[in-house]
């Protein structure tokens, strides 16, 4: 190891404070193992046992844990260094999960990017994190990422090594990379492990630092409180690299438990469902419009899907009228989990009485989390009560990579992270999300909450989705538009009678909307919620 990059990786990376570790470490939170040793741990234990579900022969955990190594010792072979940045792009394949380790444990830092990115996020990320490795598929969904790689290479030329899972065109095929195992490199866990995108819809994407201490917590004591066992066998349905599918417990907090994790790139009712019946999937996580997607479906896809106990639901608000649809209509129980690639994880219990799985969004994971709900002067707010969420605890980080300016107004003096989350506290810590700081639109000095407007037009049994946003007004500054798309099966309502079902649910006037976006499906973020920016453009457009 050079001294040079396991020092230039930390700068620009906020660390938790020596006492705050020693304590989560006292409260064996922080056990001082690495990511990668997960894997190794459970090999050890379950060797024989499947460990990736593939279309061919099941990748068990003494394979996947040698596939790992060699990978590793490939990647040292090349001249990848610990502590330097290696942008991961990959879909949800089997190589996802052996590239990850493999890199993890030649000690690089995966820079964890979505499918769904293109030159201008991928290239913005590459730069800030000076990566010096592309990990891609060669081609998926229709894309070709060899093509991504020579633009952003050109851009960034730090960049010396792109990998190409499956046809390598110029580059170098990642499945010739492999070596005889080596000794591994020594790593530090209060070090970062790997850099998660944030997933805000405003501004550019930042990098979030998560160590081995903290993101193994993470998905360990989120695996705990789902109950993930041997016997369990997740489906990965959002894209790996997103947070919650990759650690809420997802991918790492089942093969912590020995369980059997299958991977899909198409996300349709149709490809999963097909999955969960020939895998006998018992858990997974979707965002909203996919969990009521999946809801209808039932009606046309005859697949059985009995198998599967827990849908987790979260990334964004998912409306009251669509919780109480998934039990009925999957026969599987149903968590809410409003999370953050920053940290903070909050889940419904799977003992919480049905009002609160349906009507909240959790509460937090740890004991050792800490939530503060403050109004417009950063004072505390008595419980239910709306305020903007403030966090701090063992997985949620202390400031973002190389961001120094942003992190004075993202992180507080005393280390708690402003979330711009508005949520409400029920005594028993359960917390409503009721919208976002900046997602309000200002209608002549009204604020209406796009939120709360969302909320009651779902509630109407001809819109499938909605989203509030804002439209510039010469005399109002902003009006209200709703933008929905409806059931292709009910008779189309008209903005008059929107309006009427909205005033007889007891909304007030000014929180009408005064037009109507009628779409066939609504623009959605990297790992599909959506994307309200988008949106706006497209309807000013
Ligand atoms: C998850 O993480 P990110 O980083 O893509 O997005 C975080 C933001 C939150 O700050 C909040 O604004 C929103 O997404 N959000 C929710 C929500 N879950 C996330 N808003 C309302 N209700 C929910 N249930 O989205 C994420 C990370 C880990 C697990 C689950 C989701």
């Amino acid at each position: 190891m050079t001294s040079h990059t396991a020092a230039s990786h930390r700068e620009g990376f906020v660390p938790f404070r020596d006492d705050i570790a020693a304590s989560y470490r006292a409260a064996d939170l922080w056990r001082g193992t690495t990511l990668g040793a997960i894997l190794s741990d459970a090999a050890t234990r379950w060797p024989t046992r499947t460990a990736v579900l593939t279309d061919g022969d099941p990748i068990s955990y003494a394979d996947l844990d040698v596939a790992a190594d060699r990978l590793a010792a490939g990647l040292i072979a090349l001249g990848i260094e610990p502590g330097d940045r290696v942008v991961m792009q990959l879909p949800n394949r089997p190589e996802f999960v052996t590239t990850l380790f493999g890199l993890l444990r030649a000690g690089a830092i995966p820079v964890m990017c979505l499918p769904a990115h293109r030159s201008a996020e991928i290239g913005h990320l590459a730069e800030l994190s000076g990566a010096v490795g592309y990990v891609i598929a060669d081609t998926a969904a229709g894309f070709d990422y060899r093509e991504l790689a020579r633009t952003v290479q050109h851009r960034v030329p730090s960049m010396r090594h792109v990998l190409v899972a499956g046809d390598p065109g110029p580059y170098l095929s990642l499945s010739d990379v492999a070596r005889d195992r080596v000794a591994l490199p020594d790593i530090d866990p209060t070090d970062i492990a790997l850099l998660l995108v944030s997933g805000g819809t405003t501004g550019v994407p930042k990098l979030i630092p998560r160590t081995h201490d903290d993101y193994a917590y993470n998905a360990r004591a989120s695996a705990e409180l789902c109950r993930l066992d041997s016997a369990d066998v997740y489906l990965a349905t959002l894209p790996a690299a997103h947070n919650f599918p990759l650690a809420c417990p997802g991918i790492l907090g089942t093969l912590g438990m020995g369980g059997a994790v299958c991977l899909i790139e198409d996300p349709s009712p149709e490809s999963s469902f097909a999955t969960i019946e020939r895998n006998k999937v018992t858990i997974t996580a979707v965002v909203p419009p996919l969990a009521q997607l999946w809801c209808a479906a039932v009606e046309w896809e005859d697949a059985n899907i009995e198998s599967l106990r827990l849908l987790q639901v979260g990334g964004a608000k998912l409306a009251e009228s669509n919780a109480r649809a998934v039990t009925p209509a999957l026969n599987a129980q149903l968590q809410q989990v409003f999370g953050m690639a920053e940290g903070l994880l909050n889940y419904t219990r799977l003992n919480d009485s049905d009002e609160l799985i349906c009507t909240t969004q959790g509460r937090p994971l740890s004991d050792a989390d800490e939530v503060r709900v403050v109004d417009g002067e950063g004072n505390d707010v008595p419980d239910g009560v709306e305020g903007e969420l403030l966090t701090r605890g063992p997985y949620t980080i202390r400031g973002y990579y190389r961001a120094e300016e942003h992190n004075a107004r993202a992180i507080t003096a005393d280390g708690f992270y402003r979330s711009g989350d508005l949520v409400r506290r029920l005594a028993s810590g359960h917390l409503m999300v009721t919208g976002r700081i900046k997602d309000v639109i200002n209608r002549g000095g009204e604020n209406v909450s796009c939120d709360e407007l969302e909320e009651h037009l779902l509630a109407h049994p001809a819109i499938r989705h909605a989203a509030a946003v804002g439209l510039p007004d010469d005399s109002l500054g902003e009006k209200v538009c709703a933008a929905v798309v409806l059931d292709a099966l009910v008779d189309s309502p008209t903005l008059a009678e929107i309006k009427a079902f909205l005033t007889d649910r007891g909304l007030a006037a000014f929180k009408l909307p005064d037009s109507l976006h009628r779409a066939t499906q609504l623009p959605v973020t990297a790992v599909g919620k959506i994307d309200k920016r988008a949106l706006a453009e497209q309807i000013a457009h």
